[in-house]
């Protein structure tokens, strides 16, 4: 029962059948499914395989814009169904995907968790300039700021903002995250960011460490 809700919320992001993800996405909840498990074992495997064809030109851009329409509106109804947590912790978290990159569906997965938690949340969207990061982060008195990134040619912006923090003398002042398909611990750890997060439980995790650090 589970299994087959989980292969047609594979099926409609494969087919780029939006209707068909809403009605899944919200069936699944409606049937008391766990959000995150649908996500992660319906519609994320879903995108996954629509990108390994996108990568083999199996697939063209128009079906993979299908595809993500439709995981988008998944995502929205299962964002708004992940429940609030216990035990809230407080701290405030910028968070974007940086500039030259649109890809944020992830990225507004991480926010919905982020907010589930507790955490107050400033979610600057998608393409987002470093310098924009920073004044951001000093008007909402950010705690953390966070970027995500699935362009392998936009993770030197991740590297960018460590710089800029630097040089405006502001780097002891936040706590930096990093994430995105192509991000790793490696990643961080080269460019000096203070954390990785490889999804969004490891990122309620890793921000939950550094705020206790603070
Ligand atoms: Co694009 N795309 N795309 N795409 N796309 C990828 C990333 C790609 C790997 C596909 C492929 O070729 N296999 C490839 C990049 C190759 C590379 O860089 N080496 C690619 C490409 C090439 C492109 C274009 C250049 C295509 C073109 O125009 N020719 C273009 C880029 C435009 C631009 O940004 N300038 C493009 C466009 C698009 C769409 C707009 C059609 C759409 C995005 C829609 C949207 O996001 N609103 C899209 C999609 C959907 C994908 C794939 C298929 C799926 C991405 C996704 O949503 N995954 C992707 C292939 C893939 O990744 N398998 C691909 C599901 C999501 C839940 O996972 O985002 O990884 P993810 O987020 C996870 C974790 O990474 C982590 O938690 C999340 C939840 O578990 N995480 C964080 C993410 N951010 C975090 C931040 C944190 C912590 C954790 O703290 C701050």
């Amino acid at each position: 029962m589970t299994e087959k809700i989980f292969e047609e919320a594979i099926e409609a992001i494969l087919k780029g059948d939006a209707d068909k993800a809403v009605e899944v996405a919200k069936r699944g909840i409606g049937e008391g499914l766990e959000p995150l498990d649908l996500m992660d074992k319906g519609f994320i495997p879903g995108i996954n395989k629509v990108g390994d064809l996108f990568e083999t030109g199996r697939l063209f851009l128009p079906a993979l814009i299908y595809s993500a329409t439709a995981m988008e509106k998944a995502t929205a109804i299962i964002n708004a169904a992940i429940p609030a947590e216990k035990g809230l912790v407080s701290g405030k978290i910028l968070i974007g995907t940086v500039e030259g990159d649109v890809h944020d569906i992830g990225k507004t997965i991480v926010v919905a968790l982020f907010k589930a938690n507790g955490f107050e949340i400033l979610d600057l969207g998608r393409d987002v300039p470093t310098v924009r990061f920073i004044d951001e982060a000093e008007k909402f008195g950010a705690d953390i700021i966070g970027t995500s990134t699935l362009l392998t040619t936009t993770m030197v912006v991740q590297k960018e903002l460590e710089q800029e923090l630097k040089k405006s003398g502001l780097r002891d002042k936040y706590k930096t995250i990093v994430g995105g398909a192509p991000v790793t611990q490696r990643w961080a750890d080269r460019i000096g960011a203070d954390a990785y997060a490889q999804d969004a439980g490891d990122g309620v995790k890793k921000v939950k460490e550094l705020l206790s650090n603070k």
